[in-house]
């Protein structure tokens, strides 16, 4: 026996032999006899680019290539599974991976990173035992975070795959996941990226690939066969420029990697390249990127293992089209491929995943349902509940408050946006409009009255309707008085109903003064309502002036200052509670006397600067001849030619709300949220006309005097017809708009354009229409869209005017009223008698702005030095 064991040492180099039970003293004197004591053998190791689980190990050179990596236990790449992991239902997710090997997956990429959630690290421990000991596939470990890689390597008991490290942040990233991967005999995927951003093209794909491959095979040493290069791709949706020959660099990328650093692999996530395009187009260029990927050398591919068409059942026209825009043959690529599957639907595709409700209470799904933005079925839930409890009162307040509640904090903790909030908001009215049925009998549900209004002159009604919608959902009756609201209508409206509060919002500094006047008016009365203010313009010390109606004296009942509607909510939970309203009104008063008080802070004071009237004098330039002389409307214009000129990150991060994302969670939110809905209300705007776009403009004679712009007739060069003063700057260049035109001394007439665009009445009356139906979400998408299509409009007659005067590039600047160089609103008075906008329906309200709303104004200015400034800033003037 002891001779075999000897054997087997030096012709199999055993480095270990023993014995265990069953073996005597005797026979291990025997084998040290034998064998006795030799330096164990090196063993020659050849790294094989293997993977495991636990229970199968995988070659990562699949023969045909790729191995498929399954994309979607992703909480960023699948709704679904996202909505599991909040619920923390693992089973659910197991079931999702489960899935993805059934279709074909030989592994698995999970990450489980959220916003809405901060223990990634213990989430991702879980789910990796849980798909251990469940699923037979490995995994490939997909976080951002070196601890959550480290702990779930820990506690993987096979080969994975860390995904991933790059050098965005220098040497960082590696130092903090390489010695884990190393620890545990982990693959790694390195991405292209380097301190510069995702490498653009091959060249400098390998580039950054030389630097990662450099320093982990030669400082930490890991196998060129455990080292995986993703060369990254870019969406080809967006159609810039900049990004359509990306799908070509990302497959030459892997072509050069492959060839210059021998033995590593690659790999890609192929949905990438697709994002924003709809889903039956996505397959088809997800599966044309795939085929050129692999005959690139790609070894491995993230997908969506059911969705990968194989190429040669590609109908040869899609193909064609596809590889267009892959291959970037063509520069209409785009336009075709989109124009082609155009209202294509997905046959069947996506079953739900098991009911994260299930074994919940009526309460229980309630809540859930609220805070999930789920409506459907909430009424049953409701009847359920008000059975369960006997009370519908209870319900309410130990239900569903404390569920808007919960969507509130999260909402302050900038964990959900403001579109989420909206539809919660819905569930929620759907909610208490059922709970109504049961209270009708019982008086005194209503926590308290509010009158709502936007004041007079401002047209602005958005953020007071968030607020109408916060106030009424958590328990509040609301009278909403809409916009433009003088002072006698609040107040008559606040003494009707026996008001707990007023509540005011302006958009402009111009119409924030109707606040004062409105406490003025209350404290001469001797009302006694508080007064609850907010808008753009407003802020915490504009209310603590607003508070005082003299040097002395408060307005008794309270002015407050809430900067959002959740902050509006909380202050009227404090004025209907008695106690906590005098301890409110106390320290509000208190803060406001410390805040005036102190010397120089009188928030409002614009330096007084002495009238400037002489600029620097500005270079001659020849005139561009205008097209016409006098005002157009453009003939009809088209939606289509419009949202080319749609501005989608003013429009996404502004007026949708998504701001305060970012990273993978905003590229989340645009292709998961924005960017279908987009596309569906743009579809849905050209069918039912609810924006319709009409400009009217004009050339005119102008010459600049002093610090006005003067307007002459067109028919009559002599007659003014307008004159225009603009602010010049007190310091540095001294710039003023005038400056930009012919003097009057020159003798000659230099050209002005002037434009006004509207998308029409009826955006309002959608917006109007939804948030009364309680559509709350539909209606704050339908109004940023309006506003910011206005907006792109004015840039489609923008471009549209300098076209016509044959103006370059950079020249043919364009600027609104309410702009530092161009400030006067009154001006749009002006601006209605040139160009008569009445003609396309828009008029010009008491506070000078334009109604409907989603209007814009500018003026065009030709000289080629114009340029955006502020007036008295210290550092830098650009604005
Ligand atoms: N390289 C590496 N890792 C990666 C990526 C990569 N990990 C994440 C990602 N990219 C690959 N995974 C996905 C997962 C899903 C989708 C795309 C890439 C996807 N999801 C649908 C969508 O957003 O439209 C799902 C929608 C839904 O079901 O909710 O397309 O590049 N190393």
């Amino acid at each position: 026996m002891a001779r075999a064991l000897r054997e087997m040492v030096e012709t199999f180099g055993v480095g270990l032999v023993g014995g265990c039970c069953g073996t005597t003293p005797e026979h291990l004197a025997a084998t040290v006899r034998e064998i006795g004591r030799r330096p164990a053998v090196a063993r020659p190791m050849k790294p094989l680019p293997l993977i495991a689980s636990m229970v199968r190990a995988v070659d990562l050179h699949q023969d045909p290539a790729p191995l498929i990596v399954g994309e979607r236990v992703n909480t960023l790449g699948s709704r679904k599974v996202k909505r599991l992991a909040l619920t923390d239902d693992y089973d659910g997710m197991v079931t999702v991976a489960r899935g993805q090997m059934e279709e074909g997956a030989h592994a698995l990429d999970v990450c489980v990173a959220m916003t809405e959630r901060t223990d990634e690290r213990e989430m991702l421990r879980q789910l990796v035992k849980k798909l251990a000991l469940n699923v037979e596939g490995p995994l490939v470990l997909d976080s951002t975070e070196a601890d959550v890689i480290k702990d779930a390597l820990e506690q993987y008991p096979g080969r994975a795959i860390v995904n991933s490290i790059n050098m965005e942040n220098g040497r960082a990233r590696i130092e903090a996941v390489m010695p884990h991967a190393i620890a545990h005999g982990a693959a790694v995927v390195a991405m292209t990226i380097d301190e510069e951003g995702m490498a653009k093209t091959a060249e400098r794909k390998l580039a950054v690939a030389r630097t990662i491959h450099r320093i982990v095979t030669e400082e930490y040493g890991l196998a060129p066969e455990a080292l995986i290069f993703d060369t990254l791709t870019f969406p080809l949706s967006t159609g810039e420029e900049e990004f359509v020959r990306s799908a070509i660099e990302t497959i030459e990328g892997i072509r050069l990697i492959e060839r210059e650093l021998p033995g590593v692999l690659t790999i890609l996530g192929i949905s990438n390249v697709s994002f924003g395009l709809n889903p039956v187009a996505r397959k088809i260029v997800n599966a044309v990127f795939l085929y050129h990927a692999v005959r690139a050398g790609l070894d491995m591919a993230i997908v969506h293992p059911s969705h990968v068409v194989p190429f040669a059942e590609i109908p040869a026209e899609e193909r064609e089209l596809a590889e267009d825009l892959v291959l970037a043959r063509r520069p209409d690529a785009l336009a075709r491929l989109i124009a082609f599957f155009e209202g294509r639907e997905e046959t069947n595709d996506g079953a739900t995943g098991p009911d994260p409700m299930i074994g919940m209470g009526p309460a229980e799904r309630l809540h859930h349902r609220i805070l999930h933005r789920k409506k459907e079925g909430i009424e049953d839930d409701i009847d359920l509940a008000v059975a369960e409890a006997g009370d519908p009162v209870d319900v309410l307040n130990n239900v569903l408050l404390p569920a808007m509640k919960e969507v509130g904090d999260k909402f302050g903790a900038g964990e959900l946006i403001l579109p989420f909030v909206l539809q919660s908001a819905e569930a929620m009215k759907k909610a208490v409009s059922r709970l109504e049925t049961y209270l009708e009998k019982q008086e005194g549900v209503t926590k308290g009255t509010v009158v709502l209004a936007t004041v007079f002159g401002d047209v602005h009604d958005i953020g007071k309707n968030l607020v109408n919608t916060i106030l009424t959902n958590n328990g509040y009756t609301v009278h909403d008085l809409g916009k433009q609201v003088p002072v006698n209508r609040i107040i008559d409206k606040a003494v009707e109903t026996n008001a707990t509060a007023i509540g005011l919002s302006a958009l402009l500094v111009s119409t924030s003064k109707q606040m004062p006047l409105c406490v003025q008016e209350l404290h001469h009365g001797g009302h006694r309502f508080p007064v609850i203010i907010g808008g753009a313009a407003i802020n915490r010390a504009y209310a603590q002036r607003t508070l005082f109606v003299d040097e002395q004296t408060p307005y008794e009942p309270g002015v407050f200052y809430a900067k959002d509607a959740f902050e509006g909510l909380s202050l009227m939970d404090r004025i209907v509670d008695a106690t906590r309203r005098d301890e409110l009104v106390r320290t509000t008063v208190e803060t406001a006397r410390a805040a005036l008080g102190r010397p120089g802070r009188t928030a409002f004071s614009v330096p007084a600067e002495a009238a400037v009237t002489e600029g620097a004098t500005v270079r001659r330039v020849d005139l561009p001849p205008p097209p016409f002389w006098g005002v157009r409307e453009m003939e009809p214009i088209d939606l289509d030619d419009v949202w080319p000129c749609l501005d989608l990150k003013t429009l996404f991060r502004l007026h949708w709300g998504g701001k305060g994302l970012k990273d993978e969670a905003w590229e989340a939110l645009q292709r998961n949220e924005f960017l279908p809905r987009l596309r569906a209300m743009q579809e849905a705007a050209k069918c039912d006309g609810w924006l319709q776009p009409r400009v009217r403009y004009g050339y005119f004679p102008a010459n600049g005097e002093g610090n006005d712009l003067v307007v002459y007739s067109p028919d009559e060069e002599e007659r003014e017809i307008a004159r225009f003063p603009f602010p010049r700057q007190p310091r540095r260049d001294r710039l003023c708009l005038a400056d930009y035109f012919l003097p009057v001394s020159s003798g000659r007439r230099d050209v002005v354009a002037f434009q006004i665009v509207t998308v029409g009445s009826e955006a309002t009356a959608r917006t109007e229409r939804l948030q009364a139906a309680g559509e709350y979400a539909e209606s704050f998408f339908s109004h940023g869209l309006s506003v910011q299509t206005a907006e792109g409009l004015a840039e489609y007659a923008h471009q549209r005017i300098r076209r016509e005067l044959g103006l370059g590039e950079e020249q043919g600047k364009r600027y609104s009223w309410g702009y530092p160089s161009c400030p006067d609103l009154s001006q749009h008075l002006l601006l209605d008698r040139l160009l008569d906008a009445g003609a396309i329906g828009v008029r010009v309200t008491e506070g000078y702005q334009f109604d409907p709303e989603q209007t814009t104004a500018a003026l065009v200015v030709h000289h080629p030095d114009a340029r955006y400034f502020a007036l008295a800033r210290t550092g830098g003037e650009e604005d």
